[in-house]
């Protein structure tokens, strides 16, 4: 006798075909998506992505991030809801995947429950958050962090791109301010599914990834201040050179983190020269360093050892130091309860699984700290993300929204 619920499977062809019209919006120049946050191709891909969900029957709830929360009621008007969400935004070289696969996968969970006529107790709320990226406006998990109180509204308002346009004013012009006061939504519990964004599930051929902690990072934004002058005639001894400085502390970044193996990461991805003339030693120099550990003291540790550093190489250089820091999360454990019942459900599908601890930053790690939550992840191939060739089988796809289904649904209780 099987119990209620025990042979759910998503709809995967239509997962599949709702990602990949999602893809065709914001494309990128080399198959993946360029559909930033807050900008019209972000604005096209939201009102897609509502119509759908109304089109399932979902009422929508837009808060001053723009996050949006699609509610498809529960049989208990005082029951909590269960949230299953991710990110549209992406990178400017992104995946179709990264974020999108988590939103659309909740909503083909909600999709799945109206063909089989199923009930829940708690309502589920299928969400999409505002700049997860961060690659627009840092940091990144911005309105999930105003949501869980540990950034502010303001601040975040204040988050200005590289044009000097900032995130209030672009939210605004979107049309995507919503009424709903930031973090009032309690939650019953979260679940995000999501590619892993790394090497090992394909690498151990396992399908689903039973994520149990999310590492730590800081995002540490370095303002270096040398002399303007020509790169021809000025003598190697007279030069102060930010661009010299800005090198030996990459080539430190990298020593630091390779010192504080296994289980850590360090580099750049992005970095302004000004005045960026061929034939001008640059004035300022501005890159930002990402870190990441699961264990919080090696975190600290290398973000000590990299800021010491950095002030003696500039000192050597005569080249003036600024450093702030513009993006920050502890290490995160997830919800143990969650995570078995995740574990569980692969389990009982019949999709090899293994433990994992998420390499990336994701949208569940600020929702850890308000409500109870965890993740499920799919391969990629190569384990490669935040590039346009970023890649996973329909197979993968549906098996990890097979598993969110059973998660989700066993956490919203069915009811006869
Ligand atoms: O940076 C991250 O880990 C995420 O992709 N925003
Ligand atoms: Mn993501
Ligand atoms: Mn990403």
């Amino acid at each position: 006798m099987t119990s209620p619920g025990e042979n759910l499977r998503i709809n995967g062809d239509r997962l599949w075909e709702s990602l990949m019209a999602m893809a065709e919006i914001g494309p990128g120049i080399a198959g993946g998506n360029n559909r930033q946050t807050l900008t019209d191709a972000d604005k096209q891909g939201r009102e897609l992505f509502q119509s759908w969900c109304e089109q399932a029957g979902l009422s929508m709830g837009v808060d001053q991030m723009g996050t949006m929360f699609m509610t498809r009621p529960g049989t208990d008007p005082d029951a909590l809801p269960v949230y299953v969400g991710s990110h549209l935004d992406t990178q400017p070289t992104g995946g179709k995947y990264d974020g999108v696969l988590g939103v659309l996968a909740g909503l083909e969970v909600v999709r799945s429950l109206n063909d089989l006529n199923i009930r829940t107790r708690h309502p589920i709320v299928v969400t999409n958050w505002t700049n997860e990226e961060g690659a627009r406006f840092a940091p990144a998990m911005l309105a999930s962090g105003v949501f869980a109180g540990v950034l502010s509204q303001d601040y975040a308002y204040s988050r200005q791109d590289r044009e000097g346009k900032s995130f209030g004013e672009e939210l605004e012009r979107i049309g995507w301010r919503g009424e709903e006061q930031v973090g009032a939504r309690k939650m019953h519990a979260y679940f995000e599914y999501h590619i892993e964004q790394g090497p090992i599930l394909e690498a151990e051929n396992k399908q689903i990834g039973v994520v149990t902690h999310g590492q730590g990072l800081w995002w540490l934004e370095f303002t270096l201040t040398g002399k303007e002058a020509h790169t021809g005639s000025t003598p190697m001894k007279m030069r102060v050179n930010a661009g010299l400085a800005m090198a030996r502390i990459l080539d430190m970044v990298q020593a630091v983190a390779m010192e504080h193996q296994p289980g850590a990461v360090g580099g750049v991805g992005q970095m302004q020269f000004s005045p960026n003339s061929r034939n001008v030693l640059p004035g300022t120099v501005v890159f930002t360093v990402d870190i990441r550990s699961p264990e919080l003291a090696k975190l600290t540790a290398m973000r000590e050892r990299i800021e010491a550093q950095a002030q003696a190489i500039c000192a050597d250089l005569g080249v003036d130091y600024a450093m702030e820091a513009v993006g920050h999360f502890d290490p995160v454990t997830f919800d143990p309860k969650l995570v078995a019942r995740v574990r569980e459900a692969a389990e009982k599908l019949g999709y090899s699984h293994m433990d994992i601890v998420s390499g990336a930053g994701h949208d569940a790690c600020w929702a850890a700290k308000v409500a109870p939550a965890t993740m499920i992840m799919c391969p990629c191939v190569d384990g490669l993300s935040h590039n346009e060739a970023e890649d996973i089988s329909k197979e993968w796809a549906t098996a990890g929204a097979d598993v969110l289904f059973h998660a989700v649904v066993e956490t919203a209780g069915i009811v006869e």
